[in-house]
């Protein structure tokens, strides 16, 4: 049987670390491209002379030329620029909807069965832009950002515990971005919810909630230490974790930008949902109930996608 073809579209911080981990964890074959000509080759030697050492077969291709996504099965996408201090995810939407465009007809043109992960921000707005103008069905393109935001409260909480990272569960809903909505009455260690532990006595309320309020600045806590650019081991492994859940058909539940359809009271709207990602990618988005706290909070997530939403169809787009 081939191996499957995973390509990634951008070969920056986040896309070098992506093809590390694809090789590492033998997803498939990787082609790495770029419109920087020589980073993307460079990058791709470089991991496959690190493939002899840490025993993985796998292909690495750098390339500029969108011809060599022919045929690819899963597409990651990080084109585009990245946050320095100071600035929001918003504002990237100008330059980064542009390069949206020119990522749409790449894979339109190469790779119209594949699945399709989009991780560049403004998230949410990006990964419907890019379903709209590629033509791919909604359950082939979804967004990365809520199993990043959901590893990072799991690890803050798991700090927090004491306990295995293992054995802490998270869930975030809504838009990535400083409106996430973190539900801990849906997080557990060990399937104790959150609210439980604290009446255990293992924490305070005060203490969840900074470490909410942490896992919504998680991304500027990064981009603040770094300085030249946004966080990309965590993003990479999280991107990963979907397409594996693609690829091996294993039908994890997992939080995703994905298109509603109905679900939530939203109608071709993408935002983040906890999705069932299987063979045929989006399978199942799951609809949870939410009490009334967690639907103003859902509410002005989503309210402020579709403001994100307005802004980039007044570029035309
Ligand atoms: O949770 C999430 N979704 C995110 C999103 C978490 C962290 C970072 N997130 C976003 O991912 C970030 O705001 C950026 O929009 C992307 C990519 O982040 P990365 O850190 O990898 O940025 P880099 O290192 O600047 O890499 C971007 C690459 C760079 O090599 C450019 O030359 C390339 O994108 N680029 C392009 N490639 C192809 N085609 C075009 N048009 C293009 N323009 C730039």
């Amino acid at each position: 049987m081939a191996r499957n073809k995973i390509a990634l579209v951008g070969a920056g911080n986040i896309g070098g670390t992506l093809a590390l981990l694809a090789g590492l964890k033998e997803l498939g074959d990787v082609v790495l491209f770029d419109i920087v000509e020589g980073i993307p080759q460079g990058k791709s030697l470089d991991i496959a002379e690190a493939s002899p050492v840490e025993g993985f077969d796998a292909n690495m291709l750098g390339a500029n030329d969108y011809s060599a996504l022919k045929g690819s099965d899963v597409v990651i996408v990080t084109a585009g620029i990245p946050r320095k201090p100071g600035m929001s995810r918003d504002d990237l939407i100008e330059t980064n909807t542009k390069v949206m465009q020119a990522v749409a007809d790449g894979i339109k043109a190469n790779c119209p069965d594949a699945f399709v992960i989009c991780i560049t921000n403004p998230l949410d707005v990006m990964v419907g832009i890019l379903q709209k103008l590629s033509g791919l069905p909604a359950n082939k393109v979804v967004g990365m950002a809520g199993v990043l935001d959901s590893a990072r409260f799991r690890y803050f909480l798991a700090e927090e515990f004491k306990v295995s990272v293992e054995d802490v569960t998270a869930f975030v809903l809504g838009g990535h971005g400083d409106t996430m909505v973190p539900l801990t009455r849906y997080s557990t260690v060990a399937g104790i919810p959150v609210p439980d532990l604290v009446k255990m006595g293992w924490t305070t309320q005060e203490k969840v909630d900074q470490i909410v309020q942490r896992t919504r600045d998680g991304g500027a806590e990064i981009v603040g230490l770094l300085k030249t650019g946004s966080a990309f081991y965590a993003p990479a492994s999280s991107a990963i974790q979907m397409a594996d859940s693609y690829l091996k058909d294993k039908k994890r539940v997992l939080p995703c930008a994905a298109q509603c359809s109905g679900e939530y009271g939203l109608d071709g709207l993408y935002v983040g949902v906890p999705c069932v990602i299987g063979a045929n990618g989006v399978e199942r988005i799951v609809e949870i109930e939410m009490n009334a706290d967690e639907k103003a909070m859902f509410d002005h997530s989503v309210n402020a996608v579709k403001s994100l939403n307005e802004v980039a169809a007044k570029l035309g787009i």
